[in-house]
């Protein structure tokens, strides 16, 4: 097992995130920052190209893969192994030919085809728990227990993947912090991440910048460091092994602060 939380840092490759770079900048853009991320003691990269922002519009896989594999080629010698977020099969299929070593599907692995296209490779999984679909799933948000739909629905998809043969040691489970959940679902689940850790697999955490901290702090999306900074420490000591940021230097300074504490040393125990 892990000896420390592990930190995966975001890079997104989408026209909206670099908008004043043209087809050829972004993936020059995005491979730069992908390896400013490791300089910051990044563990995992999670690149994504369709924006999940709640309210965003799809892309299809075409224009996933035009802007994925220059930044999986470019990053193809780098050490610090690749995530990439995406919910199609054969985008799923692309990336992991290109050496990506983990699918990050906020699906959960519910598109058809998909189950099959990870089982078919070596890759890692992560599995996210979302109500409803990115474009309307902050309308309504509603549960009788979120943490026990949350743990039941991830499990359903454990089981589903390791049906499909992705042996455990594969998967990771993230129950999908803002992902059709109001505020108060999102700290719910995050004073309960336990409950999803006793599952025995390793729990993602994302929290880094989302509106969640903006509602709490009253913070616009820019200004939300040091909210974010306090989620993922509480996400860790509730039992998260990976914390998905943007702020990866800041991040690390933080957990190995609290390894100080919990005596298993510092930054330089990696
Ligand atoms: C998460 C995520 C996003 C998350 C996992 C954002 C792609 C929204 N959030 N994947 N993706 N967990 N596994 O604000 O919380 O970063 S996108």
């Amino acid at each position: 097992m892990l000896d420390r939380p592990l930190v995966a840092g975001v890079v997104n490759v989408t026209p909206d995130s670099f908008s004043d770079g043209g087809q050829t900048l972004e993936p020059a853009a995005a491979i730069a920052h992908a390896r400013a991320l490791m300089d910051e003691g990044a563990d995992l990269i999670d690149i994504g190209a369709e924006s999940s922002r709640p309210g965003a519009d799809g892309v299809s896989a075409e224009q996933e893969l035009s802007r994925l594999m220059p930044v999986l080629d470019g990053l193809s010698s780098s050490p610090v192994p690749i995530s990439i977020d995406t919910t199609k099969p054969e985008v799923m299929r692309a990336v992991i030919g290109a050496g990506a070593a983990m699918i990050n599907d906020i699906g959960a692995l519910r598109s058809p085809g998909a189950l099959e296209a990870v089982a078919a490779s070596g890759a890692a999984v992560c599995l996210m728990h979302m109500q409803g679909e990115p474009r309307t799933m902050q309308q309504s948000p509603s549960y009788d227990d979120v943490v026990a739909e949350v743990r039941a629905f991830l499990a359903e998809r454990v089981a589903a993947a390791e049906a499909q043969g992705i042996a455990r040691e594969r998967i990771v489970i993230d129950p999908g912090f803002g992902f059709g959940k109001t505020v108060a679902h999102n700290f719910e689940l995050l004073r309960n991440l336990h409950r999803l850790a006793e599952m025995g697999l390793p729990v993602m955490a994302g929290w880094s910048r989302k509106s969640t901290l903006g509602a709490i702090t009253g913070r616009g999306a820019g200004e939300r460091l040091a909210g974010s900074i306090a989620a993922a420490l509480l996400a860790v000591q509730h039992g998260a092994t990976i914390v998905r940021v943007h702020d990866v230097a800041a991040t690390r300074d933080a957990l190995a602060v609290l390894a100080a504490m919990d005596g298993l040393g510092g930054r330089g125990k990696r």
